[in-house]
């Protein structure tokens, strides 16, 4: 900007004191609709797959070297920060058999989904829950977690962490354990899940639910399929925490959704920022007018504010994308928003 001399020189007698005069905000960063860094792309499974196998030949997973074995997804408008939008890191973890990633806990709270292989658990806080695939499993902020691999073949999951978020807020800390995580064999996941409690037990509550199995989840989207349909997003189901009726995390939401076969969705647009992952299956999605194709295992980022909408490619195959969502900070500020497109056909 080319200010007149006056107001340079009152600029410059300012700047010592440490303070600033509003009118040097440009009013281009004012603008009438939110405005992100976060751009859309889509990340093919081969390229994030081969990734880990070249990973899984060069670092071992063990404590005093690499704890985890993992590939952000890091979005092109990010570069600087490696991180996948403003408030979400997602990335991608291999684990190989007989490997232990040590236990830590942190103030940023995760999930995971998983994606492939057996017999590899995660350990929340004492709380054994064996992975399988299309299992989501909750580590809550300040959890202390472990994964292990009893089983014979890689396992591979999705990490979704508020990392950017929690950096942004100077909140950022981390401790490791020592040594191996004990399992609390008395919270059996399996028996209580939330419901049951065995009698005479001194747990003054049921645990948290941390797993929700994918049989499950399937079961709910069929019948979720017989029923009805939401316009934007298919047969759609969020993830609830039972405790307080909300979502799966304070800071994340995660959803599943089925588009049946040949179905179309309508375009809208939030102010909250989307991720999917394919789980099954194949479509296109269109993000501000530019298609996106998703086949089984691609992820793909909706920035905040950018008209979407998805469509099965398939005549004969149902597609299923897991999704994950900053909603929930957009909602406790008071800052969600939704539009439908005017002038579309309904
Ligand atoms: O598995 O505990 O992707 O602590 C990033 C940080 C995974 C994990 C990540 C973590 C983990």
């Amino acid at each position: 900007m080319d200010l007149p001399k006056e107001i340079q020189e009152l600029n410059d007698l300012l700047r010592p004191r440490w303070v600033s005069g509003l009118w040097n905000v440009d009013h281009a960063e004012r603008p009438s609709d939110p405005k992100t860094r976060v751009k859309p792309h889509l990340w093919k499974w081969h390229d994030i797959y081969d990734s880990l196998l070249q990973a899984r030949d060069k670092i071992s997973v063990a404590r005093g070297s690499v704890e985890r074995r993992v590939i952000r997804l890091v979005n092109p408008g990010m570069a600087e920060t490696e991180m996948t939008s403003h408030t979400i890191l997602l990335s991608f973890q291999l684990i190989q058999p007989g490997e232990v990633a040590p236990a830590h806990r942190h103030t940023m709270a995760a999930f995971r989904f998983i994606l492939q292989g057996h017999g590899a658990y995660t350990n929340v806080d004492g709380q054994k829950m064996m992975m399988q695939d299309g299992d989501l499993i909750l580590t809550p902020q300040g959890c202390w977690h472990e994964h292990a691999h009893e089983g014979d073949e890689n396992m591979v999951w999705i990490d979704g962490l508020d990392v950017p978020f929690v950096q942004a807020l100077h909140q950022i800390s981390f401790d490791p354990y020592k040594g191996r995580l004990p399992v609390n064999e008395s919270i059996d996941a399996a028996t209580f899940y939330g419901m049951t409690r065995p009698i005479g037990s001194t747990i003054p509550q049921a645990p948290p639910l941390l797993h929700y199995r994918w049989q499950d989840t399937y079961q709910a989207l069929q019948r979720l399929a017989r029923a009805s349909g939401n316009p934007f997003d298919g047969v759609a189901l969020e993830f609830v925490n039972p405790a307080t009726g909300g979502s799966t995390l304070p800071t994340m939401s995660c959803q599943v959704q089925m588009l049946r076969t040949n179905e179309k969705t309508k375009a809208h647009r939030h102010t909250s920022t989307s991720i999917y992952h394919a789980f099954r299956g194949s479509g296109t999605t269109l993000i501000n007018g530019q298609s996106f194709h998703w086949q089984k295992g691609d992820t793909f980022i909706v920035p905040l504010w950018s008209w979407h909408e998805h469509a099965n490619a398939s005549s004969t195959d149902e597609a299923i994308l897991f999704s994950m969502h900053d909603e929930p900070i957009l909602k406790a500020f008071g800052l969600y928003r939704e539009e439908a497109q005017a002038g579309k056909e309904s």
